[in-house]
């Protein structure tokens, strides 16, 4: 089954077009979310501050470096195939929170 796959991301963030072209050029769906107003719920999921971040089926796998840096390994495609497990960037290993639901 596909990955669900989340680019949390912001407005003139080349970081955030960057990892969106590598997912793109190795022709996964994702949805791109806007984290304009979920940062608070984002650093607590993730315990980063910059965007992008990058979740595979709820887990925090990390920014455009960890997305390079998984690519390089040779783990993105395993990844991405369901072949690997996504590596959780949290220090603790635990599930990361939700998301908010939208605003109503
Ligand atoms: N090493 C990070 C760098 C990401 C980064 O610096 N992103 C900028 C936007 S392009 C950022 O989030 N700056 C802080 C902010 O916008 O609050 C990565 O690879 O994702």
């Amino acid at each position: 089954m596909a990955r669900a796959i989340q680019v949390y991301t912001t407005d003139y963030c080349g970081y955030c077009k960057r990892a969106m072209a590598l997912l793109a050029k190795k022709g996964v769906a994702f949805d791109e979310v806007d984290a304009t107003t979920l940062r608070e719920w984002l650093v607590d999921a993730t315990g980063r501050r910059t965007v992008p971040q990058i979740f595979v089926d709820g887990v925090p796998i990390g920014g455009h470096d960890d997305l390079v840096a998984l690519e390089r390994s040779g783990q993105l495609d395993r990844i991405l195939a369901g072949e690997l497990a996504p590596p959780s960037i949290r220090p603790d290993g635990a599930p990361a929170p939700p998301p908010p639901s939208a605003p109503r």
